[in-house]
């Protein structure tokens, strides 16, 4: 069957785009807990070859994993077994930055960090950023529906979405990359295929909007004795001052791993937790800035920076957070939502809410404050797993939250979506799969637990 699959795809994409050996980086995902086998990969070199690939699936009635970066943390990147991954790393195209309306329309297998490059020689900038931006890219962030730090100036991907096209699992081609800002004809197809996880169709272009580069940026961190602290300055921050790109909270516990990991250190002395915020504006807003955290509650100390190598250095702290923990091998990870006024009870209490069930494994916390998102990373948990999510999961949504804030389902979650989601709401969803993807053979075993 196998040698078929090769000859028949090789038909379609030639024999250098299907690859049969050292499939490594195509088959374990980022953490490397979640791996599988791959029928083969493939690499179709644009839309048609996608849309070729995608109908001769349907024929042969074999399943699909779409593959960008492979950087998701959910594990719906990688094969379970036995599927065609399709990588869309040879989509790179960039096509021209229109200055009048801020847009440009990206391949699929553009990276986040090209994408910005891309804007920041066009004197804007793509204002979806995240630590994976080097890999990960536009069509994986789409599917995804990525977050990441500026989320609470900008939103998420789907906000900076104009049009998308998309092989559906049909093998029919959507393209919507007019970039109309105002188009109410009908349904948002570009925002359904954002988030969708690969399970609908795939991503082969998006058009995004770029934002004003703002000049003048600064980045704090600073140092309290308690969450409590924390996360009402953040708040504070939030409501004074419009500027503000990011705030993100780390605990003593993830900073001193970044410490010993990797030799990141601290400019201030170590504190319960950390705020890590950044403003950026036409004028300089670090004195602003400097006023509210040196009236905060509860701060210890603060270190404020203006220069590219000073920021960069504060953005280590956080952006090594989960290399460091991989270091400690595969983690568990939990990517959840509270609301702002449950978010310190959460962060203070979910590690009990583990050490309950796994007594020895090792929690941190971490993430994206300002949007009430964060990342829970559990090492050491060896076959506690199912128990382990269970407890956490159920934890977060005893507070109100979501249990996939910003990675999506993947696999991972995929049993617990009805924690979130109501019988007619997953009923809804499964008619929209069914109908875009009537075969089911797109990323078979993700979002729906099967
Ligand atoms: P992949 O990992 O290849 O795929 C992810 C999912 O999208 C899979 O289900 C896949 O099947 C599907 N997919 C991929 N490409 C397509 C396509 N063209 N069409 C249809 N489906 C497709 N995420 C955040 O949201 N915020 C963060 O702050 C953040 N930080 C991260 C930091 C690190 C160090 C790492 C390793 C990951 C981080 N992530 C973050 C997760 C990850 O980077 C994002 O989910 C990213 O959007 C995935 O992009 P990718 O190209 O690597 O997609
Ligand atoms: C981040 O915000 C990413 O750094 C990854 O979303 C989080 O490692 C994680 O759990
Ligand atoms: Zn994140």
């Amino acid at each position: 069957m196998s040698g078929a699959i090769v000859e028949q795809l090789v038909a379609i994409v030639g024999p250098a785009n299907v690859l049969t050996t050292d499939l490594d980086r195509y088959e374990v995902d980022w953490t490397r807990r979640y791996t599988g086998r791959a029928a083969c990969v493939v690499r179709p070199a644009d839309t048609a070859e996608v849309a070729t690939v995608v109908s001769w699936a349907r024929r042969a009635g074999v399943a699909l994993v779409p593959q960008g970066g492979n950087t998701g943390l959910v594990g719906g990147s990688v094969p379970r077994g036995g599927e065609v991954v399709v990588s869309l790393e040879r989509l790179r195209h960039i096509g021209p930055v229109d200055a009048l309306s801020r847009q440009v329309t990206v391949g699929a297998g553009v990276t986040i960090h090209d994408l910005h490059e891309t804007a920041r020689a066009a004197g804007l900038r793509y204002a979806v950023d995240f630590g994976a931006r080097g890999s990960a890219t536009v069509g994986g962030s789409v599917a995804t529906n990525a977050g990441g730090i500026n989320v609470v100036r900008y939103g998420m991907t789907r906000q900076q979405i104009v049009g998308v096209e998309a092989v559906l699992g049909t093998g029919d081609v959507v393209s919507h990359l007019q970039g109309l800002v105002k188009d109410n004809t009908g349904f948002d197809l570009a925002s359904l295929l954002c988030g969708s996880e690969g399970t609908l169709g795939i991503v082969t272009a998006v058009r995004v909007r770029l934002v004003t580069e703002q000049p003048a940026r600064v980045t704090a961190l600073a140092g309290f004795d308690r969450v409590e602290a924390a996360v009402e300055t953040m708040a504070s921050l939030c409501r004074s001052l419009d500027t503000v790109d990011a705030a993100e909270l780390m605990l003593d516990s993830g900073v001193d791993l970044v410490e010993s990991a990797v030799g990141v250190s601290s400019p201030i002395p170590r504190a319960a937790a950390y705020l890590l915020v950044e403003c950026s504006a036409h004028d300089d807003q670090s004195e602003s800035l400097g006023a509210i955290l040196g009236a905060a509650p509860g701060l210890s100390d603060v270190a404020i920076a203006v220069t590219p190598s000073q920021r960069d250095a504060l953005w280590r702290l956080r952006d090594e957070h989960t290399p460091s923990i991989n270091t400690l091998g595969p983690p568990l990870k939990f990517d959840v939502t509270v609301p702002i006024d449950r978010l310190a009870g959460f962060v203070s209490s979910i590690g009990r809410v583990v050490s309950d069930v796994a007594p020895k494994a090792r929690t941190f916390v971490f993430g994206h404050a300002a949007d009430g998102n964060m990342h829970v990373n559990v090492s050491g948990v060896v076959d506690r797993d199912v128990d382990v999510t269970d407890a956490v999961l159920r934890a977060v949504v005893a507070e109100g939250g979501s249990i996939s804030a910003e990675h999506g389902i993947g696999v991972t979650k995929a049993r617990w979506l009805h924690l979130n989601r109501s019988a007619a709401e997953i009923g809804a969803m499964r008619a929209i799969k069914t109908a875009l993807d009537p075969d089911g053979i797109m990323n078979p075993g993700v979002l729906f637990a099967d």
